[in-house]
């Protein structure tokens, strides 16, 4: 017998309801820098039906998804009124990606997207495409978001339609629901993985960057830089000063990426970035951190070796696999930290730690020797602490 429509309508309801309230529980030992969850945070399946369904049976009479949503990605992340906010980049079938905010309560589970999607000011024709928003609320009183702009090359070759330009593009909002859209950063070089800092620099706004030669390459570019505004309103790069550095046979040879704005310490600005390397089954992107001095956010001051999330199980696979990416976390003021992070383009994730364990293991990880012998000298190091430690002289 064939499903009516109401009930087909129905069922998918209860499905949502039920993926949307399902409660998360964490995944990884207790003893873990971050302690992952079982289920992804927010997927595709999250959005609301509304967003894909037309609910009317005398124009859906097959009851079909009209719209479909390829992914639920890279999303920006802010608490705002005692809630968890994502900025979730959603990726529809058509390739074109958009914004979209999920609130949860508890910032591990039932996180739910608000009535409608988020209305970009438009104001370029070129605008292809929009994603991974960063979000920080200013000493200045706007809450930012930079985002990548992307376009097709307009000097790529007839016949070239993969060849891509990207820029940042930069909103505001005092309530999350009205933007106003500032002009895009002015750079000499292409730009994606543009953050805010939450705070004033010698009076001026500031800004990590990501210089490239091309929009894949970093070229002779990459690194994360780091760059004075003068005007936020009319943001332009004149000074950029590389502060991550990328290096040979390390995760960040190929490129890296600021992840979300780093979190104030009292022992310094903790950062959390991306780095790829290539390999036979093509970039991994892996997520790792660092720190940078609190007078001096420009002076790293802690740099673990390696990384310190890598895709595991289920994160591997995707559109784009072997992929970690995270532009948004939230530090809780009693010191609990939700790491909030895609795998492989696909689907959101949150780890939890706190401050207190991620300050610890940047600042007692060994740095990246940037050789086999060293890594084995710092392999002795610690047996050697250890044997002393036994034989209780230490
Ligand atoms: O596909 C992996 C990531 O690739 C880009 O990141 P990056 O600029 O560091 O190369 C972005 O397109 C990002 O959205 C994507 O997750």
């Amino acid at each position: 017998m064939e499903i009516s429509f109401s009930d087909t309508i129905e069922k998918l309801q209860i499905q949502h309801e039920m993926l949307l309230s399902a409660e998360n529980a964490p995944l990884d030992a207790p003893r873990s820098i971050a302690t992952r969850y079982k289920n992804p945070v927010v997927t595709a399946a999250h959005v609301p039906l509304e967003w894909r369904y037309d609910l009317n049976p005398a124009t859906n009479p097959y009851c079909l998804e009209r719209i479909g949503v390829n992914a639920c990605m890279n999303s920006g992340a802010i608490k705002w009124n005692g809630k968890y906010l994502l900025m979730v980049r959603v990726e529809g079938f058509d390739r074109k990606s958009y914004f979209a905010i999920a609130e949860s309560p508890n910032g591990v589970d039932n996180f739910r997207f608000w009535e409608r999607p988020v209305n970009l000011p438009d104001i370029d024709p070129e605008e292809t495409n929009v994603y991974d928003m960063r979000l920080t609320a200013h000493e200045d009183g706007w809450i930012y978001g930079i985002f990548c702009s992307e376009r097709h090359d307009p000097v790529a070759k007839p016949g070239d339609l993969s060849s891509a330009v990207a820029k940042a593009g930069i909103v505001r909002t005092k309530d999350l629901i009205n933007w106003e859209r500032l002009p895009d950063l002015k750079s000499k070089s292409q730009q994606r993985n543009v953050v805010l800092h939450p705070e004033f620099v010698n009076g001026k706004y500031a800004l990590y960057t990501r210089p490239q030669d091309g929009f894949i390459d970093a070229g002779s570019g990459g690194g994360i830089g780091w760059s004075l505004i003068d005007d936020i309103t009319h943001a332009e790069v004149i000074t950029e000063q590389i502060i991550d550095k990328r290096y040979y046979h390390t995760i960040k040879e190929v490129k890296n990426g600021e992840g979300p704005h780093p979190i104030k310490t009292p022992q310094g600005w903790l950062h959390l970035a991306h780095g790829v390397r290539a390999c036979a089954a093509g970039l991994r992107y892996v997520l790792y951190l660092y720190m940078t001095a609190l007078d001096d956010p420009t002076k790293v001051i802690a740099q673990p070796g390696g990384y310190f999330l890598a895709p595991v199980g289920e994160e591997r696979t995707g559109d784009v696999s072997n992929v970690l990416f995270s532009n948004g976390w939230i530090a809780d003021e009693d010191g609990k930290v939700f790491i909030y992070y895609a795998s492989s383009d696909t689907r959101m994730h949150v780890a939890v730690s706190t401050i207190d364990v991620l300050v610890d293991y940047c600042m007692n990880t060994p740095e990246d020797g940037l050789r086999s012998t060293a890594s084995v000298a710092k392999i002795n190091e610690l047996i050697d602490k250890n044997k002393k430690y036994k034989e209780g002289i230490i």
